[in-house]
């Protein structure tokens, strides 16, 4: 038997649903680096799922993470939805914060400018806030010696950036002007920072940190996976 065409009914043009968005895949745990993204994520009001590897069991040596993130290091996400819309996978905290931002168009300027700001102030992180806290942190928190002058060291390092970012916030309300990616890269470390430096001398951070932190997206961002990390 033929088999029959059937042709659909001319009926007034209908809008084709949008098709749901397949969930960013997030793979964390919760630090300041893991809370960048989490932050980012939920600002953005993305829809998101969240693997957690345990840094403290070297989850992160996993092959299949390494696939993702070469350098054994959360966070790094796996967005199945990516450009041209196959899957994109994205190590280091900095590109992921710029992918998402390029991606929904929000917390990330397009306009030349704009960006350069927030590029900078995100480079700053990356290379100075983030890693100069990491290492007071190992010196004063987790080293198997004391070690003087490692402690001194970082200890005055992290001082001496979170007056940088003092003076930045005595003319602007946020580092890159409006609120970005910048803001959201810098917060979880300045709270990490405030445990070697007490932030009463810098009362536009202090400022700062108490807008950042009352966004509903950063409290819950900085809420993800904390139960985690309970022994
Ligand atoms: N530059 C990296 C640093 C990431 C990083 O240091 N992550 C830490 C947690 S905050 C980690 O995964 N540590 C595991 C290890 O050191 O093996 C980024 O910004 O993504």
């Amino acid at each position: 038997m033929a088999r029959k065409t059937v042709k659909p009914a001319r009926t007034k043009a209908k809008k084709t649903p949008a098709r749901p968005a397949k969930p960013i895949q997030l793979y964390y745990w919760p630090t300041p680096n893991g809370h960048k993204v989490s932050i980012l994520l939920e600002e953005l009001g993305l829809s998101y799922e969240m693997h957690p590897v345990n840094i403290n069991k070297n989850e992160q040596f996993d092959p299949a993470f390494l696939r993702l993130s070469p350098n054994n290091r959360i966070p790094a996400i796996l967005d199945p939805d990516g450009p041209g819309g196959r899957p994109i996978s994205v190590f280091e905290s900095g590109a992921i914060l710029q992918y998402l931002g390029r991606k929904t168009g929000k917390l990330y300027p397009q306009e030349t400018r704009a960006r350069v700001a927030v590029d900078e102030w995100l480079m700053w992180q990356m290379g100075g806030l983030g890693p100069m806290t990491g290492q007071a942190n190992h010196f004063v928190l987790y080293a198997p010696q004391d070690v003087p002058y490692g402690k001194t060291r970082y200890v005055e390092e992290v001082r001496r950036l979170l007056g940088v970012m003092d003076r930045r916030l005595a003319v602007k309300k946020y580092l890159a002007g409006s609120y970005s990616i910048a803001d959201i890269a810098c917060f979880s470390w300045v709270r990490s920072a405030s445990r070697h430096v007490p932030l009463d001398a810098f009362p536009n951070l202090v400022a700062w940190v108490e807008r950042v932190g009352k966004r509903p997206a950063v409290q819950r961002g900085m809420k993800l996976g904390a139960a985690l990390r309970k022994p």
